[in-house]
């Protein structure tokens, strides 16, 4: 007890008289650190007789909080007399604004992936990836379009090598085969990502872009539960019920496949967006055909499913009304800074 009351007081001493954070940082390693005087003290309550241990392991902590104590309040000293030496020195205003923080943001494009994979990930779903230079396999053959055929014509594409092995994904349906040959049905899952086409661009063509895939397989998957699925995804987006139709559309590797429209969520009788048609076109889509699940190893006979492709970047104007969609992608400070 004795000892533990003169260290509290050569500690106090000690740190009073410290005049840097150097010197209070020696203090405390001395006494606080593994192997310090403190520790040291706990360490020894063990040997010494029964009855006298709970005193003295209770005077050792004491000790310790003494220590910090005094620490806290030397630190706080020396950081007042910093200040004072730092106001009276010339030239220190302290009323001038301090320097503004530059704070960044998300891009658009990942505030809506966010979001959308959040909504999908309750329903279940898993979030995929996959890479942008892809096989020719996985990009088309696989999705039931066989070279030569017409429907290579619909995406025009980037050829990586003279023998058009691989190529830059022209959609994230290039995923569906490698998500099917990986994991075992049923699944739901996800890929959001960038696609590219070799297009003259325009206000809503850029040949670089995001979509989204969504792909569902299981036993008894109907057309219902596909319309079901984009209706809980528009609400997601826009916040409220939207009214959607399907209209026939043609690609090889649903069948049937449609596309879907949104009703206009911007204007009751027409307005520029949805081109005086009060529809929006938003969402190819359809059920999984037959041939891209034997290309996958799965069998028709017993599994099925519906895709979706969903146009990111276009849905990402919507949602932001950006009115082109070569803006999401140019980097200019100016037009991200808005989506703080
Ligand atoms: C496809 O890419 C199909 N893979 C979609 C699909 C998936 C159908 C699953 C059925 C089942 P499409 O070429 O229409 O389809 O492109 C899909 C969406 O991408 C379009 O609706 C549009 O919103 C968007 N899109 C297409 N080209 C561009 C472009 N150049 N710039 C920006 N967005 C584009």
């Amino acid at each position: 007890m004795e000892t533990t009351t003169n260290l509290t007081n050569q500690a106090r001493e000690r740190i009073a008289a410290a005049a840097t954070e150097d010197e209070l940082r020696a203090i405390e390693r001395e006494y606080l650190d593994k192997g310090g005087i403190v520790a040291g003290l706990l360490a020894a309550v063990p040997s010494l007789p029964g009855p006298e241990r709970p005193a003295a392991g209770r005077a050792a902590n004491q000790l310790k909080l003494e220590i910090q104590a005094a620490l806290a309040s030397s630190r706080e000293r020396l950081a007042q007399a910093a200040l004072a030496a730092l106001r009276s020195s010339a030239g220190f205003d302290a009323t001038l604004p301090a320097v503004r923080a530059e704070r960044g943001s998300l891009h658009p494009i990942t505030q809506l992936t966010r979001e959308l994979t959040d909504l999908f990930h309750a329903m279940g779903f898993l979030v995929l990836d996959g890479p942008e230079v892809e096989t020719d396999l996985h990009n088309f053959e696989a999705l039931n379009i066989p070279k030569d055929h017409p429907a290579r014509d619909m995406q025009d594409t980037f050829r990586c090598d003279p023998e058009g092995k691989l190529v830059l994904r022209t959609h994230t349906s290039a995923v569906q085969v490698r998500a099917m040959r990986r994991l075992k049905p049923p699944f739901r899952a996800i890929v959001p990502g960038k696609v590219f086409r070799q297009e003259t661009t325009d206000a809503s063509h850029e040949h670089t872009f995001h979509q989204m895939e969504g792909l569902v397989i299981d036993k008894h998957i109907s057309v219902a539960h596909l319309i079901s699925t984009m209706k809980v995804l528009l609400r997601g987006v826009f916040g409220r019920e939207i009214e959607v139709r399907l209209r026939p559309g043609y690609f090889p590797f649903v069948e049937p496949g449609f596309e879907l429209d949104a009703r206009c969520p911007f204007c009751k009788a027409g307005c520029s967006v949805c081109k005086q048609s009060t529809w929006i076109e938003l969402l190819p889509c359809g059920m999984v055909h037959p041939n891209v699940l034997r290309a996958s190893g799965i069998d028709p006979e017993v599994w099925g499913g519906f895709a979706f492709g969903l146009g990111l970047s276009r849905l990402v104007m919507l949602r932001f009304q950006i009115d082109d969609v070569r803006r999401l992608l140019a980097g200019d400070l100016r037009f991200l800074e808005q989506f703080s």
